[in-house]
């Protein structure tokens, strides 16, 4: 399909193959966009250079969103490469490690919480500022990547639900600021995926087997089919849809319980 047809977009987010924003980057090139890509760091660069020029991108800018400077530049340089932007893609979260493992009053300090709500949820303000000026008159679109645990608790996910809960009311705010330049901005809600941000985090295995079984559609979500949401998202086909944080989750987050089966008689 030619959804993306002619429009450009920047994705911010890819580490490796696994990231969510990969997925993203694949299904929207299938879908004919011209693509940008982002990486966080040189660590980073010839992995996603590599990566991106195997779905026929061509355009490769580094961008810690961390830093005003950074994100200024990053849209410099991009605005020399192309005379107007459609969307965005923030698919970046992150707390320090600490934080995501043990009781959430005993790990939570001011520095992690500070980090996690920079990292995970102001970035996306700072992209969406940036982005304005090449974005004018485009009718664009800006979305960003949320969980379940912004809403509910669970284990470990601590400072993270309240970084994700704050981007989530961004999705809203930006909805209205973006909105008055006929921009829309959205979220996904993604269910559980063993991406990079995943590996390490105790017990994530058995959280992905928990999750397959209670989801409706019986299984985990794959990155293409975010991606395939994303693509719908930034596409002309969703221009009805702003300020809204859109499930892909199989339907895990309309249950109370999972099948009785698993119960204990
Ligand atoms: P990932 O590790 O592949 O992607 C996270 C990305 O964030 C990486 O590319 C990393 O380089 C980038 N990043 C971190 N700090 C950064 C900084 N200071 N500047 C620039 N980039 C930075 O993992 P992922 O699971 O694909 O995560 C993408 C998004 O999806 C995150 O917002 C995450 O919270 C969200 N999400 C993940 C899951 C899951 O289960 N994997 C579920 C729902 C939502
Ligand atoms: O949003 C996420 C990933 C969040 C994340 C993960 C890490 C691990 C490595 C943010 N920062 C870091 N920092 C690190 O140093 N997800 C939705 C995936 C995820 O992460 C969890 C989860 C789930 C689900 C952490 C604890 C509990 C559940």
């Amino acid at each position: 399909m030619d959804l993306l047809k002619g429009k450009n977009i920047l994705i911010v987010g890819v580490a490796n193959k696994h990231s969510i924003a990969a997925g993203i980057a694949q299904s929207m090139s299938e879908n004919g966009a011209n693509i940008a890509l982002t990486y966080q760091n040189e660590r980073l660069k010839d992995n996603v250079t590599k990566l991106g020029k195997e779905w026929g991108i061509d355009t490769f800018l580094p961008c810690d969103v961390s830093s005003d400077e950074e994100i200024k530049k990053t849209f410099v340089d991009l605005g020399s490469k192309w005379s107007h932007l459609d969307s965005v893609i923030h698919a970046v979260g992150f707390a320090p490690r600490e934080e995501l493992d043990g009781d959430f009053v005993d790990v939570t300090t001011r520095e992690g919480f500070q980090i996690a709500h920079d990292v995970s949820s102001y970035s996306f303000i700072a992209l969406a500022k940036e982005a304005r000026d090449l974005m004018k008159d485009r009718n664009g679109s800006l979305l960003t990547l949320s969980y379940l645990g912004s809403q509910m608790t669970l284990p470990n996910y601590n400072v993270m639900g309240l970084a994700k809960a704050s981007l989530e009311a961004s999705v809203r705010y930006l909805a209205v600021s973006m909105g008055k330049d006929g921009h829309r901005v959205n979220a996904i809600s993604a269910g559980p995926i063993k991406t990079l941000a995943a590996s390490g985090v105790k017990n994530f295995r058995k959280m992905l087997s928990y999750n397959a079984s209670r989801s409706p559609i019986g299984r985990n979500i794959t990155t293409k089919e975010v991606g395939d949401t994303a693509t719908f998202l930034s596409s002309d086909m969703a221009s009805g849809i702003s300020g809204e944080v859109l499930y892909v989750d199989g339907g895990f987050n309309i249950t109370a319980m999972g099948s009785i089966e698993e119960a204990e008689s």
